[in-house]
């Protein structure tokens, strides 16, 4: 059922009810769990928050990886209290999932044959631990350019939810940046590994904000719903922008030639993406999609024991409750 749920937004409501709803959104009314909504809203909000929720999980491996090789004990501090904001970040945005009827059961479920995605930033290896700034830095901040207009989003529980990861956010990029910093004005050998972390990083943190505006398949009803504030390319830009002259800070180049700022536009002329590649890396293709997919099926079969419990004991309360009355 939520196979074909999360793909669609075509729905068949009553349309006084849908004209009510974009009434309440055209208002900048937020929507709550309880109230009337769109299937079309529903099912694009389930999509949307669960590949976050799914993401926030997932992007705890790569980083993950470096905390028992993290070079001085308050990295290896920084790094854990990092990767366990991830986890908490995964929980809040499960729970506003699950106030639009979808189990956290079921979006696992979705998640480990194919159904949901997760973002494509975390098919990438983390080869360095001048990788560990890079990921800080660019895709941290990537997801706080993202995230902070989120804050504004329509649907009550996740815009709260927004709220309190974008703080988080805001010292994981500093923490990120901090490491690029030492990199970079470190050694010669650890400058070369900060510059290649950022070669490595640049595009996919860019593909992060998903397809050019003319490909984006949701976009338009998103933005008219409220669920996204900015088109993907508006992001993007902001981001380019941003980031930058951060990198003339470090002394490192940012790996695109066509580079320019446009002062017309007011903004930075820049490359994009090899889409092929991105849409390779959605189809399952990137360098780490089968490590990571392999790493959640592993922790859904190690935790079994734990769901098979928590029912057992849930019949038997249930079966108690029925016998004394
Ligand atoms: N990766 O119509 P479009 C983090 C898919 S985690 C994979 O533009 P939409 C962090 C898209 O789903 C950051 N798939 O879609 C954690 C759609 O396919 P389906 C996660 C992507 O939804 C740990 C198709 O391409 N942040 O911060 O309007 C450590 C067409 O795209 C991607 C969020 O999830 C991608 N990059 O816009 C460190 C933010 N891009 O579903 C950091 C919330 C697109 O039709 N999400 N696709 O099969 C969003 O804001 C939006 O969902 C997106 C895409 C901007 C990502």
């Amino acid at each position: 059922m939520y196979a074909q749920m999360i793909k669609s937004e075509a729905t068949a409501d009553d349309p006084d009810k849908l004209k009510a709803f974009q009434a309440r959104i055209d208002a900048g009314e937020k929507i709550e769990p309880k109230d009337w909504m769109p299937e079309g809203y529903r099912k694009t909000l389930i999509r949307q928050i669960g590949q976050h929720a799914h993401s926030e999980i997932v992007g705890q491996l790569p980083e993950g990886n470096w905390i028992t090789r993290a070079p001085t004990l308050e990295r290896k501090a920084i790094l854990l209290a990092k990767v366990q904001d991830e986890a908490g970040h995964g929980l809040y945005l499960y729970c506003a999932a699950e106030t639009l009827g979808v189990s956290r059961d079921e979006m696992t479920r979705m998640l480990l044959d194919g159904r949901m995605k997760y973002s494509s930033i975390f098919n990438y290896p983390t080869l360095t631990w001048a990788d560990m700034g890079a990921v800080g830095w660019l895709v941290d901040g990537a997801a706080i350019m993202n995230q902070v207009p989120l804050q504004r989003t329509s649907y009550g529980p996740y815009a709260r939810a927004m709220i309190r990861i974008c703080k988080e956010e805001s010292f994981h990029q500093r923490q990120g940046f901090d490491i690029m910093m030492k990199m970079a004005n470190g050694t010669p050998a650890q400058r070369r590994m900060a510059q290649d972390a950022l070669n490595r990083f640049w595009y996919p943190s860019l593909m992060m904000f998903g397809p050019s505006d003319k490909d984006s398949v949701h976009s338009a009803q998103s933005m008219r719903w409220r669920i996204k504030i900015n088109t993907n390319d508006e992001l993007r830009q902001k981001f380019v922008d941003q980031t930058v002259p951060q990198a003339e800070y470090l002394g490192l180049t940012v790996p695109d030639e066509t580079l320019s700022w446009n002062e017309e536009r007011g903004g930075y002329d820049f490359a994009e993406p090899d889409w092929t590649e991105f849409y390779d890396v959605l189809k399952g293709n990137g360098p780490c999609n089968t490590d990571r997919i392999a790493a959640r099926q592993k922790a859904w079969d190690d935790g079994a024991w734990v769901r098979d419990g928590l029912m057992a004991h849930a019949a038997k309360r249930k079966a108690a409750k029925a016998a004394a009355q």
